[in-house]
């Protein structure tokens, strides 16, 4: 087989020479993936769906065949859009990686969510830091079609304008961080999955559930708001809300009383157990099997 070019191989810097429109969105140009690259695609799935029965959170699930995100291949984000668009309003638009935080915070706000294009390179199949397009669209794409987190997507987006003019984009950030990344939701078989961080990692999704290591606290809008993040590893506190609609509930408001109480008060580390925590011991399979 002839030996692609290298920039053409190299998945990352596929857009590097795209024209890019003022709000950071890109054409896909979805017929220039290579099989190898829609292959990839269909292993990332294929190894991420065995994980989740049991761990993912029901809404998830029940979006992921609502969307018919089980086709093969890479998304057309165009065709994917006009399905999720006839859900929620949603659509999910191409961009080449992370974009700057007004503009990002300007399309959600308006229902459009920022996707990466480019698919990782093999080397990272396990892990990569930015969001590619297995990350965006498995990870959080799904949920959009869901009426309640689609309605917190967009309050989220008109907070984070809020938040920049009244310079808490660190305070706000670690709301996304906690939730919309990393957010577990509680069930009635124990604690389930419903932030793209770990939906779209093999191996957090175990770890967010069954490890002993990680805390898991009850969802505090302050308390999360103070919490320290990690980057590049697994999480040391997961926060579980109990409904998509405790969720926006208490996020649906104006946050200046919340930035007031938080200002100034210390930072707490990203496993400190704090005064006032709801402690949840349970997790997805152990938690099961102790209730029998
Ligand atoms: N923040 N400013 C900014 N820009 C992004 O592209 C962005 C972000 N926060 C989170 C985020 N992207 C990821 O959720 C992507 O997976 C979309
Ligand atoms: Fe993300």
């Amino acid at each position: 087989m002839n030996a692609l070019p290298a920039e053409v191989a190299n998945s990352k810097n596929r857009y590097a020479d795209s024209p890019r429109n003022a709000d950071y969105t890109i054409d896909q140009r979805w017929h220039s993936y290579t099989r190898e690259e829609h292959d990839r695609w269909d292993r990332l799935f294929k190894n991420q769906t065995a994980i989740l029965p049991g761990r993912a959170a029901d809404e998830f699930t029940r979006a992921m065949l609502d969307l018919r995100l089980s086709e093969a291949g890479i998304p057309d984000m165009e065709k994917l859009s006009d399905r999720l668009e006839k859900m929620t309003g949603w659509r999910v638009v191409p961009v080449t990686d992370l974009v700057p935080d007004d503009i990002f915070f300007d399309h959600l706000a308006n229902r459009r969510f920022p996707a990466g294009a480019f698919i990782r390179p093999e080397e990272e199949f396990d892990y990569l830091e930015e969001p590619d397009i297995f990350h965006d669209i498995f990870g959080h794409v799904p949920l959009l079609a869901n009426p309640v987190f689609a309605d917190f997507m967009e309050a989220y987006g008109k907070g984070g304008n809020r938040a920049l003019e009244l310079g808490q984009l660190k305070n706000l950030a670690r709301l996304y961080w906690y939730t919309v990344e990393f957010g577990l939701i509680r069930s009635g078989d124990g604690l389930r999955i419903y932030g793209a961080g770990i939906l779209s990692s093999p191996r957090e999704s175990v770890f967010s559930l069954e490890d002993d290591s990680p805390n898991r606290v009850a969802f505090d809008l302050p308390r999360i708001m103070r919490t320290k993040h990690i980057i590049d590893d697994f999480q040391q506190t997961y926060f579980v809300i109990d409904s998509f609609e405790q969720l926006l509930e208490t996020c649906y408001k104006d946050f200046a009383n919340v930035y007031a109480e938080v200002r100034g008060q210390p930072d707490y580390e990203a496993h400190e157990i704090v005064a006032g925590d709801l402690i949840l011991n349970e997790g997805s399979r152990r938690y099961f099997l102790d209730k029998r």
